[in-house]
């Protein structure tokens, strides 16, 4: 069995900052659970252009506020604590944050670590 702190993965590759957003990566793809798990902060006042192409997500928000807004229908969701969103579609979507949002985030399949959002806010397939 395994116990990880978000504490020993602070200042650690498991943390990646992509200025919107710094993800604390608990569970990877080599940890071998078949998903991923990050504890993510959306920095308030931020949007994000988002589309996972080749992943599902769902995303818990457990602290803070802001919206998505799926592009294919310019729907507005609004989230705060406990709401949680799943991207079941492959949704493109834009994450706003109103304040700093706290999220906890499951990827199926679970990333590596390495992959960083393209232009198209894009994370590429099963990188190992
Ligand atoms: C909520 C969301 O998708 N934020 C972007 C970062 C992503 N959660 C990640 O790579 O941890």
């Amino acid at each position: 069995m395994k116990v990880v702190k978000l504490e020993d993965i602070l200042g650690t590759e498991r943390e990646v900052d992509d200025g919107n957003w710094v993800s604390r990566r608990l569970i990877l793809k080599k940890d071998n659970m078949g998903y991923s798990v990050h504890d993510t902060i959306i920095r308030a006042g931020t949007e994000t252009h988002i589309w996972y192409q080749n992943h599902l997500e769902s995303v818990y928000c457990i602290e803070g506020e802001g919206e998505v807004e799926t592009l294919s229908d310019n729907k507005i969701h609004p989230i705060k604590a406990d709401t949680l969103y799943a991207l079941d579609e492959h949704d493109e979507h834009l994450l706003r944050a109103k304040t700093d949002m706290r999220m906890v985030c499951v990827f199926n399949p679970p990333v590596s670590g390495r992959e960083v959002h393209d232009e198209n806010g894009v994370y590429p397939a099963d990188l190992d």
